[in-house]
């Protein structure tokens, strides 16, 4: 298999200089052969950039500066309508240059990976097009997505409550904040801060994801009332700490209302201890919130789970990402709460031309009521039917298999201790790492030592993007440099997959 060739996908002389224009729906049509030949050649792309994907030979991206990449595509949004065979073209440049996530030695992200049955899912939903806003447009959909989310808050461990899919888990956590305050001061949707007694006040780690500092802001409290609580070298939460910083809190007259705990750290992958946590919360009268986003995936495992996850039932509400662990397509993020009824309190607004009282059916299951958007993308369809692929026995192996793989690159790392520097042992699939080079090997670790170590990874994350073999995040922390980590969430990796990434890491840095 060689990189998509733009040139390979060729319409019939007829059909090629056709438009939009000439294909369904704008010809009254139910079979022309036309839009036939132009989807099958689309679907022919397709296939071939997810084969073109899992060959290890090829190149994860043609990288180019972005002045560069504006020259090799053709961006312009024309006056004139452009022929069938142009777009044809235009699809086959635009995944040329794309970055293949889905490839083996894409490393890179929390999501990495392409399941070709959560894709043929999104394939589907494309296709059917619908808004997740009611029942009457989207039947199966929703009765779908009630399926699953039941099934995953049975996971987490509870009987009833409610869930929605949410556009990314920055969002989940946004509707836990909004159904925490809701539960202490309902009067707040009507009145807004004018049915505050006081300032409210929320704690997560200082590892935690930003989107819990960002609730702070766009909430009204102010970052200043998102306390950061410090985490030990292994990058979790103090609880005792949590439990100093919640009295400094209200000694102040402040009033705590919100704790987060989060289960996989975006970049050490670290565990909050959630019983610790959950019981300072219950003192303290708090919401207790789980922003598992990442690490979510693990319940299903029963290896891993615990300690990881125990106590994790809990908690008020749990944010959970399939698009991260699970590789379900992107996007597909959940928001699980423990009670029933306080989404549609908290957000319902009752627009009469959406959610009329007076539909023939059960209108409980118009959920898009529940929510601050009106339009809702169809996330269920693709984890619903990859769930089906695998069955839950399935994922839960699958989850075993990537923390195995995962085990496996940290006995590479220790077995090969003169070129790399493990920085902890891991809890999820994230690996920190340093790369050694041959001029420092041998030399005692120290602060100086890890701050050459942090000059190079830029300088080969920048060779690995321009050879396009491999790629592998890095970010400094408030504790280090810059650092790598890896992840490992793809199931295409296999043990062979992750000792070329170290060996690659090697080649493009032993003269550094
Ligand atoms: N929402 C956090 C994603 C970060 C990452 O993929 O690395």
């Amino acid at each position: 298999m060689t990189s998509i060739n733009v040139d390979k996908y060729k319409l019939s002389d007829k059909t090629a200089r056709l438009t939009a224009k000439d294909i369904i729906p704008m010809i009254q049509s139910s079979d022309s052969a036309e839009t036939r030949e132009f989807l099958q050649k689309v679907s022919e792309l397709l296939i071939d950039y997810v084969n073109i994907q899992n060959d290890r030979k090829e190149k994860i991206l043609d990288f180019h500066h972005p002045e560069d990449m504006k020259k090799l595509l053709k961006l312009d949004v024309p006056a004139e309508a452009v022929t069938l065979q142009q777009l044809l073209k235009d699809c086959a440049i635009t995944l040329k240059y794309q970055v293949k996530t889905g490839h083996p030695h894409f490393f890179n992200q929390l999501s990495c990976g392409l399941d070709v049955v959560s894709m043929a899912g999104e394939w589907l939903t494309a296709t059917a097009n619908t808004n997740m806003f009611t029942y009457e447009i989207a039947p199966v959909f929703i009765l779908m997505e009630n399926v699953v989310l039941t099934k995953m808050r049975e996971i987490i461990g509870w009987n009833g409550g409610d869930s929605i899919l949410a556009p990314g888990g920055s969002i989940a956590n946004l509707y836990a904040f909004l159904a925490a305050r809701h539960r202490m001061f309902p009067d707040y949707k009507e009145h807004g801060a004018r049915a505050l007694p006081g300032e409210l006040v929320m704690f997560t780690s200082d590892q935690s994801h930003y989107s819990i500092k960002s609730c702070a802001a766009v909430c009204g409290l102010g970052t200043d009332n998102c306390v950061m609580v410090p985490s030990d070298e292994n990058g979790r939460m103090i609880p005792t700490e949590l439990e100093r910083l919640i009295l400094e809190r209200k000694s102040r007259g402040q009033i705590p209302f919100f704790v987060n705990a989060t289960a996989g750290t975006t970049v050490i992958g670290a565990f909050d201890p959630i019983n610790a946590i959950a019981d300072i919360s219950e003192k303290y009268n708090c919401w207790f919130h789980i922003d598992a986003a990442w690490g979510g995936g693990l319940l299903l495992s029963k290896k891993y789970r615990h300690p990881r996850l125990s106590g994790v039932e809990r908690a008020d509400s749990v944010t959970w990402n399939p698009h991260k662990l699970m590789g379900a397509l992107l996007q597909c993020s959940t928001i699980h709460f423990k009670q029933d009824g306080l989404l549609i309190s908290c957000n319902q607004m009752s627009a009469e031309y959406l959610f009329m009282t007076d539909k023939l059916y059960d209108i409980s299951y118009d959920t898009g009521d529940k929510v601050i958007q009106c339009g809702r993308h169809n996330d269920v369809f693709k984890l619903w039917l990859q769930w089906r692929s695998k069955g839950t026995e399935g994922f839960s192996k699958h989850m075993d298999h990537l923390m195995e793989l995962t085990e496996h690159q940290v006995r590479r790392i220790k077995q090969q201790s003169d070129k790399f520097h493990l920085i902890m042992e891991p809890e999820c699939t994230n690996v920190s790492f340093w790369y050694i080079p041959r001029r420092l090997r041998g030399v005692p670790h120290d602060a100086r030592k890890e701050q050459e170590l942090g000059k190079i990874c830029p300088i080969i994350k920048s060779r690995m993007m321009q050879t396009g073999t491999l790629m592998v995040a890095y970010q400094p922390d408030d504790r280090r440099p810059n650092f790598f980590r890896s992840i490992i969430s793809s199931i295409a990796v296999t043990e062979a997959d992750v000792d070329f990434m170290l060996s690659e890491i090697d080649r493009l840095g032993q003269d550094l």
